[in-house]
């Protein structure tokens, strides 16, 4: 008999960290992580790890072979800097990489006779504001708004959302049997911000890096304009969404990816929170055009009204409770 279990790929980085923590108190004894890197030691305990690569055929297989997989939270990729560097690279990681869990988690199915839950974190990297008057304008984008990424990450995550709904959907849709198909079920983050890692290969850092730097107390140059804005949420809130769509009824999606967002802040407010808490913090702006002209194709903010309406999405953190009791607070303590 195969054990059941529920798998996290990508589980050594920043998501992945902090959703062992959450999975790991649902599911003590079946939670399985696999990662190019070990995890760290705070995480390491709870979890069952394979260290590899998503994209190592036998090592899937073996795992296929002793689990069945009862939900997947494909966490695994390259981030939008990190990938523009090494394109075909990400390509491989970001959507190879998903295909194949997708046809993992699709023959699972089958097998169970009941739906794999598959979990993708997407990301505001989807859309493409052409300029900044249509950024101003449009400032709270719809998920099926400006689909236009203008980086590899982004279209990456884009085509791999067509690719869930697919195999959700429409997977083997001429076989004479209609098979049991996977369930996949999407969101797209903005920014994220967590107290206890820091960020590496993404392009929205600069606003965790401003503020670990602070309290670390070394001098930061931020490498957007002040005026560029995007949204942000804490890592305690992204990983509510995550657990609260597992839990959605399926009934209530009306939709397969859906925005979640918590607060919009320009860099320049950012930079405020910051002073605010380390007043000594030694930040300079030195906007990098390159980097910025892909922070600048980022909406404003996102409307994730269809996510509050379909499965109750709320944040618990707004931006006063994330910088006053969560972030300052950890990092303070982190760094002491
Ligand atoms: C990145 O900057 O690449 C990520 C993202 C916005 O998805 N943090």
């Amino acid at each position: 008999m195969r054990k059941k279990a529920i798998l996290v790929t990508g589980a050594a980085g920043e998501i992945g960290q902090a959703l062992i923590k959450s999975l790991a108190e649902r599911h003590p004894s079946h939670l399985l992580s696999l990662d190019l890197q070990s995890l760290p030691e705070s995480a390491a305990h709870m979890t069952t790890h394979f260290q590899g690569d998503i994209m190592d055929k036998a090592l899937l297989s073996r795992l296929v072979s002793e689990y069945e997989f009862e939900a997947i939270y494909h966490l695994a990729a390259l981030l939008s800097t990190r990938a523009e560097f090494t394109p075909e690279a990400a390509h491989r990681v970001n959507v190879e990489g998903t295909l194949v869990l997708l046809q993992m988690a699709a023959e699972q199915s089958e097998w169970r006779g009941q739906p794999v839950k598959f979990i993708f974190p997407s990301s505001i990297a989807a859309y493409g504001m052409p300029d900044l008057e249509t950024k101003t304008n449009y400032a709270r984008v719809r998920e099926w708004e400006w689909n236009y990424p203008r980086t590899m990450y982004g279209c990456n995550k884009l085509y791999c959302e067509q690719l869930g709904i697919y195999y959700s959907r429409h997977y083997r849709q001429l076989a004479a049997d209609r098979p049991v198909m996977l369930d996949f079920r999407c969101v797209r983050f903005p920014g994220l911000i967590s107290a206890f890692t820091v960020p590496s290969g993404g392009t929205s850092d600069y606003g965790p890096e401003m503020l670990h730097a602070a309290a670390k107390k070394e001098p930061y140059a931020c490498f957007v304009r002040e005026d560029v804005r995007i949204p942000f949420m804490a890592m305690p809130d992204a990983i509510k969404s995550l657990l609260l769509l597992t839990d959605a009824p399926k009934e209530r999606l009306k939709r397969l990816v859906y925005n979640v967002t918590s607060f919009s802040l320009s860099a320049s407010d950012f930079h405020e929170r910051v002073l605010q808490a380390f007043p000594d913090a030694e930040i300079t702006f030195q906007p990098d055009i390159k980097r910025q002209a892909i922070v600048d194709s980022w909406p404003a903010d996102l409307d994730d009204s269809s996510a509050c309406r379909d499965w109750d999405w709320q944040p618990d953190y707004d931006v006063e409770r994330a910088f006053d009791e969560y972030l300052v607070p950890n990092i303070r303590k982190r760094y002491q």
